[in-house]
């Protein structure tokens, strides 16, 4: 048996799944999840010596490549002043002014450790500043675990075929309503049967948990008017997108600017980080400063703040980054789509900058539903032959790619030899 696999047994032992999350226990791709026990730049080494070009990036965070020496440094260096205080610190503000002069649309931010935290106290002032309960999200788009978000959520969720989730109650998900995404009128029908209720509107600007799904051109802009006009926060929640697709994330790349919007991953620098934030008569809902509860024991913590701060800054002073990264998922994903054309497969290729995803169904996605027509046994055949030739995807059809500033035009190359290989032994 290799280490993974004896880890694997063992890990089930004590942890649910063996996993402490779901997506990492290749379920749906049906082979013992790869135990990782480091990673440099574009790679990751796995328990058993294999290296992968990674894709994953532990899903979004190693945009610069995995251990970075500058990220590294600052963590060390911070660490040994001390952990963690539970008092306010001076990196926690120089974290918040950093994000608030970058990012036009926050005026005031609020740390907390996960995304799933950031969207579920986004979600709370916005309904505290509104004085309304019902939050419209998308079919499809994945914001994290807090309960009122388990409804046809992306992700894992969709990945294991949950329908929602057990353990949670009608009433938290009541006031959850649905829409289909890139379809405004589906926005619109909620917005007259609820009309004076809604509190938000929570997007992905790109969807990039049911596989990746850009906005139809003219989307994101209607869906802006529509909350100006009926007075609901418009909340971009950019976890994955965030300082990603641009500096300025969606709201850059789009130019559309929300009202509220959502961070994680990015900002920790791989460190347990999010944040949220918007605009300060909405943010000063949030005590102690207004009536709006959230808290968090490590929010801000300065080793994290440390880690993500170096690397925003990196991002900033080297914007030939997004550049590069734009320039390589041409090469990537145009490259998958000539080598699909050459092997007569018809699957769609969706990316936006640094992200992307194949899906194995013979129909463009631009929602849920055509998504979910994606052949996932083809997609596990596909995933299995890459990670077994050396190249690391997230173990999902309802993932995405992750490209990172470490990948060059050789590790794109070097993937699409493999994934020629692989059409080639399929033909
Ligand atoms: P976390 O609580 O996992 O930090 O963030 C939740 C979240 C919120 N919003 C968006 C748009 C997200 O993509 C996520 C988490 N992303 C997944 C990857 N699809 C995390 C991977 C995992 O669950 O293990």
């Amino acid at each position: 048996m290799t280490r993974s696999e004896n880890l694997f047994k063992e890990a089930l032992c004590y942890i649910p799944g063996g996993v402490n999350s779901p997506v990492r226990a290749y379920g749906s791709v049906g082979m013992t999840p790869r135990f990782i026990k480091k990673a440099e730049g574009p790679y990751v080494i796995d328990e058993d010596g294999n290296r992968y070009i990674d894709y994953i990036g532990s899903w979004g965070p190693m945009i610069l490549g995995h251990n970075h020496p500058a990220v590294l440094d600052a963590v060390i260096k911070t660490a040994k002043d001390g952990l963690s205080f539970g008092a306010a610190t001076e990196l926690e503000v120089e974290m918040a002014e950093y994000i608030c002069k970058n990012i036009p649309s926050v005026e005031m931010v609020r740390m907390v450790n996960s995304g799933t935290e950031a969207v579920m106290s986004a979600i709370r002032a916005a309904r505290g500043y509104t004085g309304r309960n019902k939050i419209i999200k998308f079919a499809g788009c994945y914001h994290g675990h807090s309960d009122a978000m388990l409804v046809k959520a992306g992700s894992g969720v969709m990945t294991a075929g949950i329908p929602d989730s057990a353990g949670v109650p009608a009433g938290c998900t009541q006031d959850t309503l649905t829409a289909v995404y890139n379809d405004i009128d589906s926005v619109k029908a909620i917005f007259d049967e609820f009309d004076g209720q809604i509190a938000a509107v929570i997007i992905e600007a790109v969807a990039a948990n049911m596989g990746v799904v850009l906005p139809k051109e003219g989307f994101l802009k209607e869906l802006r008017e529509l909350c100006t006009q009926k007075g609901a926060v418009l909340i971009f929640d950019e976890v994955i997108t965030g300082f990603r697709l641009a500096f300025g994330g969606a709201q850059e790349y789009f130019g559309i600017q929300a009202d509220m919007v959502t961070y994680g991953k990015i900002i920790g620098g791989g460190m347990p980080v999010g944040a949220y934030g918007g605009k300060r008569q909405i943010m000063e809902m949030v005590a102690p400063a207004g009536p709006v509860y959230q808290a968090g024991t490590l929010s801000g913590n300065p080793v994290a703040m440390a880690a993500g701060l170096t690397q925003l800054k990196l991002l900033k002073e080297n914007p030939d980054i997004y550049s590069h990264m734009a320039a390589l998922g041409e090469k990537l994903f145009g490259g998958i789509k000539d080598l699909l054309e050459k092997y007569e497969r018809k699957y769609p290729v969706n990316h936006a900058a640094s992200l992307g995803c194949v899906y194995f169904t013979e129909q463009e996605v631009d929602n849920y539903e055509k998504a979910k027509t994606s052949d996932t046994n083809a997609f596990a055949d596909y995933f299995r032959f890459m990670l077994e030739h050396g190249i690391h995807l997230a173990p999902s059809q309802f993932e995405a790619i992750f490209l990172n500033n470490a990948h060059s035009d050789e590790t794109v190359e070097e993937t699409l030899h493999v994934m020629e290989e692989y059409l080639k032994s399929r033909a």
